[in-house]
């Protein structure tokens, strides 16, 4: 059967397969609903044209398609697929909020620090102020951690079984890898190894990585 979901991904991923890229958390949480889907590559030119743009006014991947809808935003997107499909958040209301808090949490407390990392490895090397900065920018997410991984203790996932909560929560952490900042957070890392070690996560990972496997890696 011809699969009716279509995303959008890089056509040239720059972390060359690392899976570090936002179609990656969409994949798995197709995965984890079993449910099939196409990719469409896109080029970084392709993404700022009028055809894209139309699915996603600031022109980024991924974006999701489903008959008649079109989805932008990772945090959207899963929260539709683990709406629609089971296996992704509890059937109990209240844990069904509290699952949905974490995707919030993850996108809205977790990633913003993250990110700013990864730009000031990445974007802020050849500034004279980068040496400055980024112990402090690594002390605001070493903070989140700390609190984070208190949280966790010694649970296998936030709240009960796995949930779209921690598929949102794991990827975000994976931005990290590069850093080598998840290490001093033992409970994190395998928190996160938990997460990859998913049959779901691996087949994402693996379909993304025939994609990619030989761009170089410009990733820190
Ligand atoms: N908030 C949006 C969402 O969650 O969907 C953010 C989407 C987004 O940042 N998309 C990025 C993009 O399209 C790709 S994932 N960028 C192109 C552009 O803005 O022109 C971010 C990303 C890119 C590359 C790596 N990497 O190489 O490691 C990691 C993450």
């Amino acid at each position: 059967m011809t699969p009716s979901i279509t995303i959008t991904a890089f056509e040239r991923s720059p972390d060359g397969g690392k899976g570090l890229a936002r179609d990656t958390r969409v994949r798995w949480a197709l995965e984890e609903a079993g449910r099939p889907y196409k990719v469409r590559l896109v080029s970084f030119r392709a993404m700022k044209e009028p055809a894209h743009l139309a699915l996603h006014p600031f022109g980024q991947i991924p974006t999701y398609e489903e008959g008649d809808l079109a989805l932008f935003e990772t945090g959207s997107i899963v929260f539709h697929i683990a709406e629609r499909h089971g296996g992704l958040l509890p059937d109990d209301d209240n844990a069904r909020a509290r699952a949905i808090t974490w995707m919030f949490a993850a996108l809205n407390t977790i990633e913003p620090p993250i990110l700013e990392l990864a730009n000031a490895r990445l974007l802020e090397g050849d500034k004279p102020w980068h040496e400055k900065r980024l112990p402090l920018v690594e002390d605001r997410v070493r903070s989140r951690l700390d609190q984070l991984s208190a949280r966790l203790g010694d649970a296998d996932w936030l709240d009960g079984a796995f949930s779209a909560g921690d598929l949102m929560m794991v990827s975000v952490l994976l931005r990290l890898k590069p850093s080598g900042m998840l290490n001093e957070f033992p409970k994190l890392a395998a928190y996160v190894a938990r997460g990859e070690a998913r049959p779901a996560y691996k087949r994402a990972f693996a379909a993304q990585l025939a994609i990619n496997a030989g761009n170089s890696p410009a990733v820190r």
